[in-house]
């Protein structure tokens, strides 16, 4: 089989190459990606917010390359995740929409992965933080093993949470077990019916912290209520407050911990996905609410990241990426404060949407490649890449082959990544999935949304007409639609029945991508 990439004869080399001859530090660096979660290209002052100030971002970006039109593979965090891990488009195949806590194992044991690709290399590999890519086959004993999971795709050690912070189960997975469960207080989980007698959302609203909309007003667990039901496992349940200095922790154990062999560390932090219940020390920091607080708490955290390094001595061995898994949202379940207090703070910066929008601010991340002598300083990037192309590109990096049938949609961005070129792809798919909530469609789980950015021209497929998601418009329309980005960044000016050549040759394209 040919390789997908190859087949479409765009964006420079896919197949694996020895590695580069690196100047200075060793060949096979330890490699750090920093995943947020629901962070808007307009949430950082890197990227010219001006209410949020996040200078240790901001240092990450003066000391590395800084990427403007980089993508997240998805607008939602189940497929962006399992296209960065794959390096296949998520639409390509089935099961890949936003999952919920108790949804099976999505990419099966065996898999091709990037990180048994870099195991395979001779890299220790871990993940801290957000999963959300299924667990078991099907059932999964909260009380016992639990697998498959990440363990069995090629994660040596795993510190995470089943799902998202509003699904339950609210607990931490170290490796195969729940952390500090109570075997007297076994753990069950429901995510149809509600179980137990603890109080929801729905039935005790006044024992929660904040009000919430009717998906999310199951358990109340930490005085918040989540999606889902569960029982049991009280000892285990997390704090929210204390999570991300617990992530935090157990991040900087992992990578001192693995001062022998290189290492890839996949931190999937939750900032500033709902709900937003940031530590007492970045309440009221921002002046806009828990969201805000939440960024200034990713930023810290970013800051002690790089300090720890330093401490170990191997800033100058790691290669850290820096992005998000979807675009912004201001409202998405809880009511928090995020609407009122955004004032002129435009979490998406020049782009419109966010979160679950097929329209550029859905997918257009914040993005930021750091390694110091081997990523060039200061540069401001304009190289089209995506999450998906990590595989291929530290498959070059770490001089690994790709298998013929797997990260198809991967390409080599490795020159981009270290900002050594511009050139990146000539094209990227963006998609979204359409769902339902409350009576309304919007994106998320059901019909699948897909668009091509080639250049600085975007073509958006013909599909249903969703209704907007708390503000964010889905973008998708009846009839195709065709934008030119480069003076429209803001996707407001349909030229589809204009330039219906044009149109056509970027629709036919997609059809081809999606076929091959
Ligand atoms: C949606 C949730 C939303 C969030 C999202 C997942 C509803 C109405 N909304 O289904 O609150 O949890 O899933 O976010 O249930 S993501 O960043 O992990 O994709
Ligand atoms: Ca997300």
């Amino acid at each position: 089989m040919t390789r997908r990439a190859l087949l479409l004869g765009s964006a420079t080399a896919t197949l694996a190459m020895p590695a580069l001859a690196l100047t200075g530090a060793r060949r096979r660096p330890n490699i750090v990606v920093i995943y947020a979660d629901d962070l808007g290209f307009g949430d950082l002052s890197a990227y010219g917010g001006t209410r949020l100030h996040t200078p240790n971002i901001d240092r990450m970006a003066a000391g590395g390359t800084r990427f403007v039109n980089a993508h997240s593979p998805s607008a939602t965090c189940t497929p962006s995740r399992y296209a960065l891990l794959t390096g296949d488009y998520a639409w390509r195949a089935s099961g890949t929409q936003i999952l919920p806590g108790d949804a099976p194992a999505l990419i099966r044991p065996g898999r091709f992965t990037l990180p048994s690709m870099l195991q395979k290399a001779g890299y220790r590999t871990g993940l801290v933080g957000k999963w959300h890519l299924g667990l078991g086959d099907g059932q999964v004993d909260w009380n016992g093993e639990i697998g498959p999971g990440p363990l069995d795709v090629g994660f040596d050690y795993g510190f995470f949470m089943p799902a998202t912070l509003d699904r339950v189960p609210t607990v931490l997975i170290e490796n195969r077990r729940v952390v500090n469960l109570d075997p007297t207080d076994p753990i069950t989980v429901d995510y149809k019916r509600k179980i137990g007698t603890e109080p929801t959302g729905t039935e005790n609203p006044d024992q929660r912290q904040m009000g919430a909309d009717p998906e999310h007003s199951g358990t109340i667990t930490n005085r918040i209520s989540r999606i889902g039901y569960m029982t049991g496992g009280k000892a285990a349940r997390w704090k929210d407050e204390d999570l991300s200095d617990l992530l935090l922790e157990k991040a900087v154990s992992f990578m001192s911990a693995s001062r022998t062999d290189p290492f890839f560390l996949y931190f999937a932090v939750n900032e500033p996905h709902v709900p937003r219940a940031p530590h007492p020390r970045f309440v009221g920091r921002s002046g806009m609410g828990p969201r805000g607080d939440a960024i200034l708490q990713l930023d810290w955290t970013v800051g002690e990241m790089m300090a720890a390094m330093d401490r170990m001595g191997i800033t100058d061995d790691t290669l850290v990426v820096f992005s998000s898994d979807n675009g912004p949202i201001l409202f998405d379940g809880y009511d928090d404060g995020a609407v009122e207090l955004a004032g002129d703070h435009r979490p998406s910066g020049p782009f419109s949407s966010g979160k679950y929008s097929i329209l550029e601010g859905g997918t257009r991340v914040p993005m930021i490649t750091c390694w110091p002598g081997q990523v060039r300083a200061g540069h401001v990037s304009s190289a089209l890449v995506d999450h998906v192309d990590l595989v291929a590109s530290l498959a070059v990096l770490t001089g690994q082959e790709l298998p013929r049938d797997g990260a198809l949609d991967s390409f080599d961005m490795l020159n981009p990544l270290l900002g050594k070129t511009d050139q990146g792809r000539t094209h990227v798919v963006e998609d979204t999935k359409l769902m339902v909530v409350s009576g309304a469609m919007v994106a998320g789980s059901g019909e699948r949304v897909l668009a091509l950015r080639q250049g600085d021209w975007k073509f958006i497929r013909a599909s249903v007409d969703a209704a907007p998601f708390h503000g964010n418009p889905i973008g998708t329309a009846p009839g195709p639609q065709l934008y030119d980005l480069a003076g429209d960044p803001g996707e407001t000016r349909n030229l589809a029945a204009t330039m219906p050549y044009l149109a056509g040759r970027m629709a036919a394209l997609l059809d081809r991508i999606e076929r091959d």
